[in-house]
């Protein structure tokens, strides 16, 4: 019976273990350009890890968009993570896992309360299916004005950089 010993603590460390494989790497976004604050060696970057990200006050935009049928998404306002590095540009470029772009204004972002989800509909968003941030405005509530092909443009997903202009 003494055998089975080692073969069982293998198989429970396997087991403890797993969840440390199946979840994700930490997200971290990166913010450059017209920033007050860094915090990289070269002092030109800020980067907000996931759990600064988390520690933001949430709110929750109930909307369907091009891509979605209606759900609740969950994050950040924009306006607060620019204010982690002390945004002061005008206006500000999004850069995706996908290297898409899209230049903002910072105004437009404040005037929509425009969200950067990391969850829907209570399940965070992964990188296949928007993740892990995605740039969402309340499209239900101003349908004339956050629908159509100029606006489609904004609604961000797989969000790495945000650049101050
Ligand atoms: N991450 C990411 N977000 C994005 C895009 C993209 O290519 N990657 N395209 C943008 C543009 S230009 C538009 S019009 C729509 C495109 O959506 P579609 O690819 O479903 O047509 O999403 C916007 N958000
Ligand atoms: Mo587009």
């Amino acid at each position: 019976m003494q055998w089975r010993a080692p073969a069982f603590f293998a198989f429970l460390a396997a087991l403890l273990m797993l969840p440390l494989a199946v979840r994700a790497a930490p997200f971290e976004l990166e913010m450059q350009g017209k920033i007050g604050k860094t915090n990289d060696p070269s002092h030109t970057v800020y980067r907000i890890s996931e759990a600064e990200l988390l520690k933001l006050p949430a709110h929750t935009i109930v909307t369907s968009t091009r891509w979605t049928p209606k759900s609740t998404f969950t994050g950040p306002l924009f306006t607060d993570v620019l204010q982690l590095a002390e945004a002061r540009g005008d206006s500000v470029e999004l850069r995706t896992f996908d290297d898409y772009s899209v230049t903002l204004t910072v105004s437009e972002a404040r005037h929509y309360g425009a969200i950067l989800a990391y969850s829907m509909n209570g399940k965070r968003l992964k990188v296949r299916d928007f993740g892990p941030l995605f740039l969402i405005f309340p499209r239900d509530a101003y349908p004339s004005e956050l629908t159509g092909a100029v606006a489609d443009t904004k609604y961000v997903w797989q969000v790495k950089a945000l650049i101050l202009k």
